[in-house]
């Protein structure tokens, strides 16, 4: 199927040339628009100028004694500082420069089924349906090494509750794995809480802090994690980089072995462009973190012109959610026709993850929070960022309008079901 679908994408792009209609803006450029800020977002014009040095001047690796090496040291100094400040890290913990949040993720898990449940010391890992691939998937690879893996059902909104952590939870936990905010609602869970529940357990509890580090604000010491990890391209920053915190510096088992970077614990010649880029974005985000108020209020812009389309649902409370991010369904109308419309007024949004983008199947969060399988379908993630403008969500809010009455026209189910028939729609 996804083979099938790789050529849909092929003639998608295909077609878009020469049936591409892109709106022209005052000055005579043509309208684009990236609403795809969950999937990746642009570098900070700040943040490259910053990275510049340390292609072609300062190009030494960190870990040599000459002058090449040594004069990248205050650079990556600032660097990692903005990374302990902008999570409140202490002296104590680490923060350990990775490949990006995918490698952060397996590390912890794999870590711990290496250091805990290989050795017979516990059993089990508890995590949550509406987990990134980055944590099912390597979930799925343990239960094979016999593993025993729990994954806690959502609410209606998409939320992991605190009771159903308390119900599922005993003391052959090793760790209890739940996202900071979810990528595709953009919901916040109660990490506070749950990490609390793990601990009077005496689970380690990890968070993925992908979609939520540089979009709100993150206190490890008062979330009181003791992993959380992150990815720089989700906030401005390079990507190819990111990171784990670890809680008082405490032993997990190595995913790479090497050299002594990073004390041992992660090794590999360091990126020092990327790690000065990650660290540059993560100060420049939590200093724009007033602006994100522009981002809500743009969001809830777009957010309010939606819900006056008929039949459009969105889930969770918009006060529970990042401020960047919509997950819409609008019935009758397949979230990848919704894409191709917009994509040929130029804008990018996505029906949810995009790592799960080349194939067809329906929404997984959206079967979690129980939308009937047609729904589940008709999803259209729309997210944020610092640098969205106001034309912007004025624009996508007529191309998406006038995409729903085209779509609705054409859509076998939504314009010959009569209102009240039990299909729904
Ligand atoms: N989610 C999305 O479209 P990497 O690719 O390793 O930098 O990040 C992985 C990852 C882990 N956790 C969460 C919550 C994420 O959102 C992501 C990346 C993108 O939703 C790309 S699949």
């Amino acid at each position: 199927m996804p083979k099938v679908f790789r050529i849909d994408i092929i003639l998608f792009n295909y077609a878009y040339h020469f049936t591409c209609n892109l709106h022209v803006k005052s000055n005579g450029e043509k309208m684009k628009v990236y609403l795809d800020n969950n999937a990746t977002t642009m570098l900070d014009p700040e943040v490259y100028e910053a990275m510049k040095p340390f292609f072609m001047e300062m190009y030494g690796n960190p870990n040599s004694l000459h002058q090449y090496g040594s004069e990248t040291h205050p650079a990556l100094r600032i660097a990692m500082n903005n990374l302990y400040e902008g999570l409140n890290a202490k002296d104590e913990d680490d923060i350990i420069v990775t490949s990006c949040a995918t490698e952060s993720i397996n590390w912890v898990l794999k870590g711990i089924y290496y250091d805990y449940i290989l050795p017979g010391k516990k059993k089990r890992i508890i995590t949550s349906e509406v987990e990134h691939p980055a944590v099912i998937s390597t979930c799925k690879f343990l239960e094979k090494l016999g593993a025993k893996i729990t994954y806690l059902p959502v609410n209606s909104d998409g939320v992991v509750e605190v009771q159903s952590l308390k119900d599922a939870i005993d003391d052959d936990v090793a760790l209890v794995s739940v996202m900071c905010a979810n990528n595709e609602t953009g919901m916040i869970f109660p990490i506070k809480e749950l990490a609390a529940v793990a601990h009077e357990h005496g689970a380690l509890f990890h968070s993925d802090g992908v979609q939520a580090v540089g979009k709100i604000p993150v206190d490890v010491q008062e979330l009181d994690v003791d992993f959380l990890n992150f990815s720089a391209h989700k906030f401005h920053g390079p990507k190819g980089i990111g990171g784990l915190f670890i809680k008082d510096s405490r032993p997990l088992t190595s995913l790479f072995h090497g050299g002594e970077q990073m004390g041992g614990r992660r090794s590999g010649t360091l990126d020092v462009a990327g790690i000065v880029g990650m660290g540059k974005a993560l100060k420049l985000a939590v200093e724009h973190f007033d602006e994100e108020k522009n981002v809500r209020i743009l969001r809830d812009k777009l957010e309010d012109a939606l819900l006056k389309i008929p039949d459009i649902f969105i889930v969770g409370k918009k006060d529970q959610r990042v401020p960047n991010t919509i997950l819409a369904s609008i019935k009758g109308i397949e979230g990848e026709a919704m894409l191709w419309d917009l994509n040929k007024h130029g804008i990018a949004a996505s029906t949810g993850s995009a790592c799960a983008s080349e194939d067809l199947e329906s929404n997984p969060v959206m079967e979690a929070i129980g939308a009937e399988a047609d729904l589940a379908h008709t999803a259209l993630r729309l997210s944020l960022s610092r640098f969205t403008t106001k034309e912007e969500i004025d624009y996508t809010i007529d191309v998406i309008n006038t995409a729903v009455k085209r779509l609705r026209e054409i859509s076998s189910t939504y314009s010959y079901a009569p209102k009240g028939h039990k299909s729904g729609l």
